[in-house]
């Protein structure tokens, strides 16, 4: 043991080592000498990097998919975030929801990360992150939002047809950030974009080497090459070092671990855009490249899983966002979608960020259903079940199919039950 530290140093030294459940149980069935062990353990201290207070047990909570979905080990698809604890619009990174498709994220030295653009351009370039770093930055609230957040498809259906469902549950696929990077512009005006050039081509530097072909005029709108997210570096989860920021496009086109942009003249059709997520309607076609998420919100608090204490004041709040744009007007019912009222947006209201909304509510003790509707600033609003079923085409009957129809960018208005003993139950649809 190290004789130049301080007393105290050396009890948080040991404390967390006591406190390693994993460490010490291989510990004392491997027998080592405890000499050994504390020079291994690094001290940890504790105001170098904060952690929560240990009374704090909100967290994320894996998905019910597997990936691959039919064979080998069942790995999680995917992790939810706690959004019924959520305050503000900011979700930390480290409650942001995964989508690794069962992949652990690699294990990037951002000193060994390239960056490489190159097809349809004049001069094919390479960039490391410290070169990112030179250039002008950009620092925007967006949300992200997986296209099969909330949906009643494989993985999610048993999740949202449960009367038992939370809100992380039915809708813990979206969160939302301060992405700090660069515009894919900036780039694509150094590497000059060759005529005829009308798609690029982002491909990531995992297992599955995840492939999005992305046309070239949302490329260049507001699509960020982040390095950044609240404050500091990204996490392995979300990319880290470097991803692309689609916003408000489904989640599948912001690329992590991004390595590679080709400038091409056509959508690619990679796998992940073909086999995996295409939308699938009732008459056998796909919706390929149906990539803005629609305006949508969700009640946060009170939501389903929580208990009313008792009637009374209570504020109902949730989160409103649309890939359109920005959020112009939320409306809350509680009496099923018959009577509604303005609810109060708080700032900021970001373009294509979540934004919170909330209601003075006093409930009577009787049954409620809680709902809201968000408008944004193209004056599209949140349709009911009903409404949707109409925009795409289909019969009701379509939401009731199991299996592997992947029925994306669902966003219709959801429905919370308060009961008279305050229970509050999801409604499945
Ligand atoms: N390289 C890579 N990028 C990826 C994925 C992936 O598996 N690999 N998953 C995509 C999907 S489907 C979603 S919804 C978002 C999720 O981003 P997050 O994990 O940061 O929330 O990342 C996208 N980017
Ligand atoms: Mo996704």
């Amino acid at each position: 043991m190290d004789s130049k530290q301080s007393p105290r140093r050396r009890f948080l030294k040991n404390a967390s080592v006591m406190a390693g459940l994993a460490v010490g149980a291989t510990r004392s069935a491997g027998g080592q000498s405890l000499k050994s062990e504390t020079s291994e353990a690094r001290p940890k201290d504790l105001h170098a990097y904060g952690e929560r207070s240990r009374f704090e047990k909100s967290s994320r909570i894996g998905s019910l998919g597997l990936w691959p979905p039919a064979a080998g080990p069942t790995r999680d698809y995917g992790f939810r975030t706690p959004l019924q604890n959520s305050v503000g619009i900011i979700t930390p990174a480290s409650l942001h929801f995964v989508l690794n498709h069962g992949q652990e994220p690699p294990d990037i030295d951002p000193r060994q990360h390239r960056l490489l653009i190159h097809g349809m351009v004049d001069r094919p370039l390479i960039f490391s992150l410290e070169d990112l770093q030179r250039l002008p930055s950009v620092s925007r609230l967006h949300f992200l939002e997986c296209h099969g957040n909330s949906a009643m498809s494989a993985p999610n259906r048993a999740l949202r047809i449960a009367e038992t469902a939370t809100v992380q549950d039915t809708h813990g696929l979206t969160s939302c950030s301060e992405w700090t990077g660069v515009l894919l512009s900036v780039l694509l005006r150094e590497a000059g974009v060759q005529k005829g050039a009308s798609w690029l081509l982002a491909e990531g530097a995992d297992e599955v080497k995840h492939t999005k072909s992305i046309p070239l005029d949302k490329a260049t709108d507001d699509v960020l090459l982040a390095y950044g997210q609240n404050g500091e570096a990204l996490r392995p989860d979300q990319g880290y070092p470097l991803r692309l920021v689609v916003p408000g496009w489904q989640g599948i086109s912001n690329v992590k671990w991004l390595r590679r942009i080709k400038l091409v003249d056509q959508p690619y059709m990679a796998m992940m855009e073909t086999t995996r997520y295409p939308s699938l309607r009732p008459d056998g076609k796909s919706r390929w490249f149906e990539s803005e998420h629609g305006p949508k919100s969700v009640i946060t608090r009170p939501s389903g899983g929580q208990t009313l204490p008792g009637s009374g004041f209570y504020e109902i709040t949730g989160l409103a966002w649309s890939g359109g744009g920005s959020v112009r007007r939320v409306e809350v019912s509680t009496d099923g979608g018959r009577t509604w009222k303005d609810a109060q947006l708080q700032d900021p209201i970001a373009r294509k960020a979540h934004t919170r909304f909330r209601m003075d509510w006093n409930w009577n003790g009787t049954e409620a259903v809680l709902q809201s509707r968000c408008t944004d600033d193209q004056r599209e609003v949140q349709p009911t079940l009903a409404e949707l079923a109409k925009i795409w085409g289909v019969n009701m009957d379509y939401f009731q199919l199991a299996g592997t129809v992947d029925m994306g960018n669902f966003n219709a208005i959801h429905s919370w039950k308060v009961n008279r003993d305050g229970s509050i139950r999801n409604v499945p649809v």
